[in-house]
């Protein structure tokens, strides 16, 4: 009796040793996002970028770099409402709720779909979970399953009132938990409110980059050497009517407005730097914080933003098209297991953050979950984790845009309105990363950019050589509409069935 009691003990004593284990080892995760960011702003992507990053370059050197990470697009001219949707839900673009999908019939969106996003599921696997970002375009019933939330929106040229306002709230909160003795598990959703417009850099930040906070509509930001110079996509005005023309973010962008001049967008470019790299100062320290507590090397750490931007390339402002710049998101992961400056192209989609987090915690990822894990991608089992990718923009007139990639082949649709011109772009990503136009070969913009096109970087789709690639992309795009429940057509597209 006595000896089995015994047993019965050291049996308990072990399991008990055995799960304490396992709660201690459990990696945290913290995943940090800007606000409207192309990934060509970093280093990472574009190494003769002028925008300094030390920690997002460590970072990168440190872990992956996914080279071909998208968000699926928006039926909203604020881009930030679905994507964020999608991020929390890991659910795909029409299978999200949100005002401006109204033209989706059927019930494609779960109900309490809430109760299974990204904060819910960690809670009940025992993880700690706290978020600071911006308030607003985004998923609040989500957010609001953060055991822990601390958002304000804060884009203004100091520490209070910018980007070292979010730090600060995810510092404190690591101070408390380590006076706390707190050792359970944690995810902490990392969010800023910038580089979003309107793009108050702090002012030691934006003289580095020669730009200024511009308010006056009637003059002209002085001209600087030291702010960044033109993309080599950049365009003085966008060739045609892409469906969203007047869009906020093309038209009413203070310090920008309509203009597409040289001495405007290069200060505005300045403005981004200014305060994307005040958001690398920003991660820093909360990265110095994690390794003062002993935590940096078991936890993953995701570095993304909501969509990427415009800001003078194609002569487009915003965030509402696909090409590249703003189609795709930066995406960095480091963590245990991931090797060092390793790189994929992934052909990932924001709402695989989830699955991903789950696969990295061993958290089980909800069913309402559409999304892939990253996993294999990260462990380098495997470079990608589908072979196609669709995008979306319909915030403006419908159909809108639309997207699909395949290896080095994009196509892009648009068309406003039913009886609107459809125009068709084709590029062959290889040969054309910055998906250069005719107009791009124009001398007067060549001499602003200092880029010579070559005669292939052009829009492919009116090259009769190409005529078979493009049926197949326009098949292909016809196929990802119908398997996404995109509700849209263009007038041009014919089913075969
Ligand atoms: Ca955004
Ligand atoms: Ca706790």
């Amino acid at each position: 009796m006595k000896i089995q009691l015994l047993l019965r003990t050291i049996t308990s004593l072990a399991i008990f040793a055995s799960v304490a284990a396992t709660a201690a080892d459990r990696p945290n995760v913290l995943f940090i996002l800007a606000d409207d960011q192309s990934p060509f702003d970093l280093k990472a992507y574009d190494p003769e970028s002028a925008l300094q990053t030390p920690v997002l370059d460590r970072l990168a050197s440190e872990g992956m770099v996914l080279e071909s990470a998208h968000h699926m697009g928006a039926w909203i001219g604020g881009v930030c409402t679905p994507s964020r949707h999608m991020i929390m839900s890991g659910r795909t673009l029409w299978h999200i709720p949100g005002k401006g999908r109204d033209a989706v019939v059927g019930d494609l969106i779960p109900k309490d779909l809430a109760d299974h996003t990204m904060a819910a599921v960690f809670n009940a696997a025992g993880y700690d979970t706290m978020r600071t970002c911006k308030k607003g375009n985004s998923y609040a019933a989500a957010n609001k399953k953060f055991t822990v939330v601390r958002d304000a929106t804060k884009r203004g040229g100091t520490d209070e009132t910018g980007s070292g306002w979010h730090a600060e709230q995810v510092l404190n909160y690591l101070k408390e938990r380590e006076a706390s003795k707190d050792e359970d598990p944690f995810l902490i959703y990392f969010g800023f409110s910038h580089p979003h417009d309107t793009r108050d850099g702090k002012p030691e930040l934006l003289a580095k980059y020669g730009a200024i906070n511009h308010k006056e509509k009637s003059t002209l930001p002085p001209a600087n050497p030291k702010q960044p110079k033109l993309p080599a996509n950049y365009l003085p005005a966008h060739p045609f009517d892409n469906s969203h023309m007047d869009v906020r973010d093309e038209v009413n962008v203070s310090g920008v407005w309509k203009n597409r001049d040289e001495q405007t967008m290069r200060n505005e470019l300045g403005r981004e730097f200014a305060c994307s790299e005040n958001i690398d100062i920003q991660i820093g320290k909360v990265l110095d914080q994690l390794k003062a507590m002993g935590e940096l090397d078991n936890t993953y750490i995701i570095y993304t933003a909501d969509h990427g931007m415009a800001i003078s390339r194609h002569g487009l402002q915003g965030k509402q098209n696909l090409y590249e710049h703003t189609w795709r998101v930066p995406f960095i992961v480091k963590g245990p297991g991931i090797k060092p400056g390793s790189r994929a192209p992934g052909n990932s989609y924001l709402l695989d953050v989830l699955a991903t987090i789950c696969d990295l915690t061993g958290v089980e990822a909800p069913e309402t979950n559409e999304g892939v894990s990253l996993v294999p991608v990260l462990k380098g089992e495997k470079t990608a984790v589908r072979e196609v990718l669709y995008g979306a923009y319909c915030g403006g007139k419908k159909p809108g845009m639309r997207s699909v990639k395949k290896g080095d082949w994009k196509l892009i649709k648009y068309q406003s309105g039913e009886r609107g011109e459809v125009v068709t772009q084709l590029f062959n990503l290889a040969e054309n990363p910055d998906e250069l136009l005719k107009e791009h070969h124009d001398a007067k913009v060549a001499k602003l950019t200092g880029n010579e096109p070559r005669p292939n970087q052009v829009d492919l789709s009116v090259d009769g050589k190409h005529a078979e690639k493009l049926k197949e992309m326009e098949a292909l795009l016809l196929a990802q509409m119908k398997a996404h429940d995109d509700p849209y057509r263009f007038s041009d597209q014919v089913d075969p069935q």
